[in-house]
C-alpha cells in the first residue's frame, strides 16, 4: 500500500513538473506530439519572379477614416491584372508581421505571385487589401513593437467596422463571406485565424502562416466543431519546421483533427520564420480561395 503510494505521488509529481514549466524566453515552445502534416509540395521555380509577357496587376495605396482608431489609415491594394471597374471582384485581406505595417507584404512580392497564378489560370481575379494591422493611433513599427500586441487585437474592429465598409465602397466588390478571405503572416497570421474564425459569417476562407503567440488557443478558436465544419470553407496553414512558433499552428491542426474539423497544416522543410514560408503561403492559399 505504502509503495503504490509512492508510486502514485511520484507520477503525480512529475505530471505537474511536465505541465508546470514556464516558457523561458520568447521562443520555448510547449510540446505538440503526433502532429499529421499535409504534404508539402514545392513551389515551382519561378513562382515569385516577375514574366514578362503576361499582363499585370497594379498596386495602390488607400486611405480610409477609422472610427476605431479616430485617425485616417493606410492600406496597400493589389488589383488584379485588366482591373475593370465595371466587374465585380473578391477580397483577400492580407495582415502582416509585428514588425511590419500597410507595406511589409510588399516584400513578398503579392502583385508577382498573384500576377503568374491568374495568368497560368491558377488562381481567380481578385483584389488584395494590405492594411496596417496595428490599430493604434501611431501605427508606425517603432520602439518596442511587442508592447503593441493589444493594437493588433484591436485591428478587429478597425477591420469590420471601418476597413470593409470603405473597401466595398470604393470598390465593387462581392459583399459575401464566400468572396472574402483572410490570411496573413505571424501576428497577421493570429489575427486571421482569430478573426476569420471567430467571424465565420465574414469570412469563408481563413489562412495562417507561422502565427505568433497572440494566436487564441484552439478551444477558443473552435469552440464549436459543428458550426466550424458548416461554416468554414477553407481553414489552411504553414509553418516552418525550425520555427519556434510552430505550437501555435500544429496545436491547432492536433485539435481540429481530433474533433474532425477539415484544416490543413503544411511544415515548410527547413523554414524559418521569413518571407521564402509566407511567400509559400500565399502561393498556395491564393489558388484555394473563391473557388
Ligand atoms: C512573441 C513572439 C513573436 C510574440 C509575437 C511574435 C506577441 C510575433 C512575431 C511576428 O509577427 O513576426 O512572443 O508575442
Amino acid at each position: 500500500m505504502k509503495k503504490l503510494f509512492l508510486s502514485l505521488a511520484v507520477l503525480a509529481s512529475g505530471l505537474f513538473l511536465a505541465q508546470a514549466q514556464p516558457p523561458m524566453g520568447g521562443f520555448q515552445m510547449p510540446q505538440v506530439g503526433n502532429v499529421n502534416f499535409d504534404p508539402y509540395v514545392a513551389a515551382p521555380e519561378g513562382f515569385d519572379v516577375e514574366r514578362s509577357g503576361i499582363a499585370h496587376g497594379t498596386l495602390e495605396l488607400v486611405e480610409y477614416k477609422s472610427t476605431t482608431v479616430g485617425t485616417v489609415r493606410k492600406a496597400t491594394v493589389y488589383l488584379p491584372p485588366k482591373f475593370d471597374a465595371a466587374k465585380k471582384y473578391p477580397v483577400l485581406y492580407l495582415l502582416h508581421g509585428i514588425g511590419g505595417d500597410e507595406r511589409e507584404w510588399l516584400q513578398g512580392v503579392p502583385n508577382v505571385i498573384l500576377d503568374n497564378l491568374i495568368a497560368d489560370g491558377k488562381a481567380v481575379d481578385m483584389i488584395i487589401v494590405m492594411p496596417n494591422g496595428r490599430a493604434q493611433e501611431n501605427d508606425r513599427a517603432e520602439g518596442n513593437v511587442y508592447a503593441t500586441a493589444p493594437a493588433f487585437a484591436n485591428f478587429e474592429f478597425d477591420l469590420l467596422k471601418d476597413l470593409i465598409p470603405f473597401i466595398e465602397g470604393k470598390y465593387n466588390v462581392y459583399p459575401d463571406k464566400m468572396h472574402r478571405a483572410i490570411a496573413g503572416l505571424s501576428m497577421g497570421g493570429g489575427q486571421s485565424l482569430n478573426f476569420g474564425l471567430a467571424h465565420m459569417d465574414v469570412f469563408a476562407f481563413v489562412g495562417g502562416f507561422s502565427s505568433a503567440p497572440n494566436t487564441n488557443t484552439p478551444e477558443v478558436l473552435v469552440p464549436d466543431p459543428e458550426k466550424t465544419k458548416a461554416e468554414n470553407a477553407l481553414l489552411w496553414m504553414v509553418c516552418g519546421s525550425k520555427d519556434g512558433l510552430m505550437y501555435n499552428s500544429s496545436r491547432l491542426k492536433a485539435y481540429c483533427d481530433e474533433k474532425g474539423v477539415p484544416c490543413t497544416l503544411i511544415e515548410y522543410p527547413d523554414g524559418v520564420h521569413d518571407f521564402v514560408v509566407w511567400k509559400y503561403g500565399l502561393f498556395n492559399f491564393a489558388q484555394k480561395i473563391f473557388k
